[in-house]
């Protein structure tokens, strides 16, 4: 039976087209810079804005009409859902999806519970993916909403809790590495804080790194060689999150000896939180080889909470390719649309113009990264700017071979350095307006 009857398979039309149910950039099969637009983009649909999205919000009701969910949270009705995801996924034409635990099965009333109705879930999602060839770009578990969370999980001060949650991961990273998933998120939804004055910090995050090495032994033990993805986050539910932003978390991977294990997921309205540009954190991870994945989406300016809305700025897509094709793609990482539907748009259909959206909006942002890159515009610029230290005494301060005192003695012999030169901001960003 199909949940969207009225809607085809979405076909590439090109630029020209004015139907809004068809690609006017995203060409999967189209190359760029050697790579097939979906190989780049490896686009992933999440289950729990997609299919579980009610609309309600902390003022108001759900909103969504779902013609085929009868609003329950039975297994029938998550077993039913899966369909829908599929038969939405494919028409889409996205590669990949990614889901919490608790997203795709209902919670029992015991963990024994819980668990038997994600295998039955699972082996429906393992029939659904071998029939459209749809694949699990990540999985992960829902450690913040139960009420049993409500301080925290690997950082919570109740041991059972922290229990309960290595349980909880135990077995969705052996349902993610039974689907074949290609990584794992860890989103530390409440490990944080609200009060320091009942909080022992150090203790908090002494925990959260136990945890991490249980996870790791784990997945080695099931033979899972995914990568684990920290997604950083600086608020939101909690006032201050561990896992701040790709800084905050680099310094506790390193600390805790997990650098050989954890990459980065880095989501675009997280970083805005956290006072930085999605630019600023995808370079930060990728420069240091910690850029994994990301969740697209954007923030809205005068909102200051994580709205997840779907990425239409092209200035955004194309930022965010800039720095992914520097780093020679994301695989086996992806594209996550983690962006919901605004609660005004309730309509199965306005699902599709969403990702829609998002898909062409990237694949411009690929188009038009991929056409600066060409003219090397940005890295002639960038390359020249720091000349100075490709000969002289730049060079021996790369190469190491300067000390302090030798600089001092280059100074005082020279008296002043030699001029700045303009660093062009405004013509550099007229240049990249001629590339939109
Ligand atoms: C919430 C996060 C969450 C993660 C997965 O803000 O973005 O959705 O992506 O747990
Ligand atoms: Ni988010
Ligand atoms: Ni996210």
């Amino acid at each position: 039976m199909s949940h969207f009857a009225d809607i085809p398979k979405i076909p590439y039309e090109g630029p020209g087209s004015k139907n809004p149910l068809a690609f006017k950039h995203y060409n999967a099969d189209e190359v760029v810079e050697g790579k097939s637009m979906r190989e780049h983009l490896r686009f992933s649909v999440c289950y729990w804005h997609t299919f579980r999205g009610t609309g309600s919000d902390p003022f108001g009701a759900p909103t969504m009409v779902r013609p085929w969910d009868d609003g329950s949270e039975s297994l029938e009705n998550a077993l039913n859902r899966v369909d829908v995801a599929f038969e939405f996924i494919d028409k889409l034409g996205a590669p990949y999806y990614c889901f919490h635990d608790r997203d795709v099965a209902p919670e029992g009333s015991s963990l024994a519970e819980s668990n038997a109705n994600l295998d039955k879930v699972a082996a429906k999602l393992k029939e659904a993916q071998q029939r459209t060839g749809i694949e699990l770009l990540w999985g992960t578990a829902n450690l913040f909403s139960h009420p049993r969370y409500m301080h925290g999980a690997a950082t919570s001060p109740n041991a059972d809790v922290f229990a309960y949650a290595a349980a909880q991961v135990k077995k969705a990273i052996e349902v993610t590495h039974d689907l074949g998933g290609t990584n794992y998120v860890f989103w530390g939804g409440r490990e944080g804080y609200m009060n320091s004055y009942n909080t022992d910090m150090k203790r908090e995050v002494d925990h959260l790194a136990k945890f991490m090495h249980m996870a790791v032994e784990h997945a080695k033990s099931i033979g899972f060689t995914g990568t684990f993805l920290f997604e950083p986050k600086p608020k939101e539910p909690t006032k201050h999150q561990y896992d701040y932003d790709a800084a905050a978390c680099l310094n506790f991977i390193r600390s805790y000896g997990l650098e050989d294990y954890v990459k980065l997921n880095i989501e675009t309205n997280h970083a805005t939180l956290a006072g930085h540009t999605m630019m600023h954190e995808l370079t930060y991870a990728s420069m240091q080889g910690f850029l994994g994945s990301i969740d697209a989406n954007t923030g809205d300016l005068l909102l200051g909470w994580d709205t997840d809305q779907f990425p239409t700025d092209l200035y955004l897509t194309t930022q965010c390719m800039l720095v992914i094709l520097n780093q020679g793609g994301l695989a086996p990482g992806g594209v996550n649309f983690d962006a919901k539907v605004r609660r005004e748009s309730f309509e199965p259909v306005d699902l599709f113009h969403a990702h829609i959206g998002g898909m062409d909006a990237f694949a411009r942002g690929l188009k038009i990264a991929a056409a600066i890159r060409a003219d090397g515009v940005l890295s002639d610029f960038v390359k020249d700017r720091y000349s100075s230290y490709d000969s002289g005494v730049g060079k021996k301060i790369d190469d190491g071979s300067a000390s302090f005192a030798e600089l001092e003695s280059y100074m005082l012999e020279k008296g002043n350095p030699d001029p700045n030169q303009s660093g062009r901001q405004e013509l550099l960003e007229n240049v990249i307006n001629e590339y939109l």
